[in-house]
């Protein structure tokens, strides 16, 4: 078991670092864009993934100086990337509930000089649960300031429509579990088109996530998706290989 103990000291050993996975264009598949995914080093366990480690920094509070650390590192290296590129990180329902995040994202802007336009942030539909006011307002100050709100793993929990269009979704991500199937799962491909269906009469952006073959890229393609992100294009990369993929592109 992780220790608590463990987590909140983690931070201040510079035990944790940021992965980057690209976001392609279905067109040319060429990167837009890159996913900051977190990484714990933990000194005797090797990597811990997040989908461990998260939870606990969720019960514990952690999230909150570790959600603010993630926003400020993500900013500080995708500055040095071209203005072409952007960067999307992923927040915490409770980091919304409960820090300033408009106010941790405007410092992190400032120090880094990263222009607002390429920054995007990551929410899941489980942000809407238990939406307070608050969480409304802080959604909309982040657009005001700018900034893309992305709809991360749609179609896996509680959706509402009218939670889309107030909060004003810029992109929308398809959860990897309605693509793993394709192109063979008829099921599947029903809601993907559904979901385009209505993302486009939103003017939403739609990448699908969790691409892996070429025949379901050629399929999402074909069904009128954006952008793509998986590991048939690249897996989550340390910042200098995300770096030399862009100087270099395959
Ligand atoms: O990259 P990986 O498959 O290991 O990520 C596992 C889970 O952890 C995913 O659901 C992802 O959304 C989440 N996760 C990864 N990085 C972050 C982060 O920086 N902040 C938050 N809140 N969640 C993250
Ligand atoms: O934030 P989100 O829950 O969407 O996190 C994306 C997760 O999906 C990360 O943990 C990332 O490592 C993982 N991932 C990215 N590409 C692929 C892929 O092609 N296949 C699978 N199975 N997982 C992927
Ligand atoms: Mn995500
Ligand atoms: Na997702």
């Amino acid at each position: 078991r992780l220790l608590t103990a463990d987590l909140r000291g983690a931070l201040d050993r510079n035990e944790f670092l940021l992965h980057f996975q690209p976001l392609v264009d279905a067109k040319d598949s060429c990167t837009r864009g890159f996913e900051a995914l977190l990484r714990w080093k933990h000194p005797t366990r090797g990597f811990v993934s997040p989908a461990e480690f998260i939870p606990l920094a969720e019960e514990t509070g952690v999230i909150i100086p570790l959600g603010e650390w993630i926003i400020r590192e993500a900013c500080r290296i995708a500055a040095t990337w071209p203005p072409r590129i952007s960067i999307a990180v992923n927040l915490s329902p409770i980091q919304l509930r409960h820090s300033d995040v408009p106010a941790v994202v405007r410092t992190a802007l400032g120090e880094s000089g990263l222009d607002a336009g390429r920054l995007e942030i990551e929410i899941t539909e489980s942000v809407f649960l238990e939406a307070t006011p608050a969480t409304l307002v802080a959604l909309t100050k982040l657009r005001e300031m700018r900034l893309r709100l992305s709809l991360d793993d749609f179609g896996t929990g509680y959706s509402s429509l009218s939670y889309l269009r107030r909060a004003s979704f810029d992109k929308i991500k398809i959860d990897q579990s309605f693509v793993r199937d394709l192109p063979c799962e008829t099921s599947n491909l029903a809601i993907i088109r559904a979901i385009v269906d209505m993302a486009t009469s939103l003017g939403m952006t739609i990448i699908a996530e969790g691409v892996e073959t070429e025949a379901q890229r050629v399929c999402l393609l074909q069904q009128g998706c954006h952008q793509f992100q998986g590991y048939l294009f690249s897996k989550p990369l340390p910042a200098e290989e995300a770096a030399a993929l862009i100087a270099a592109p395959p």
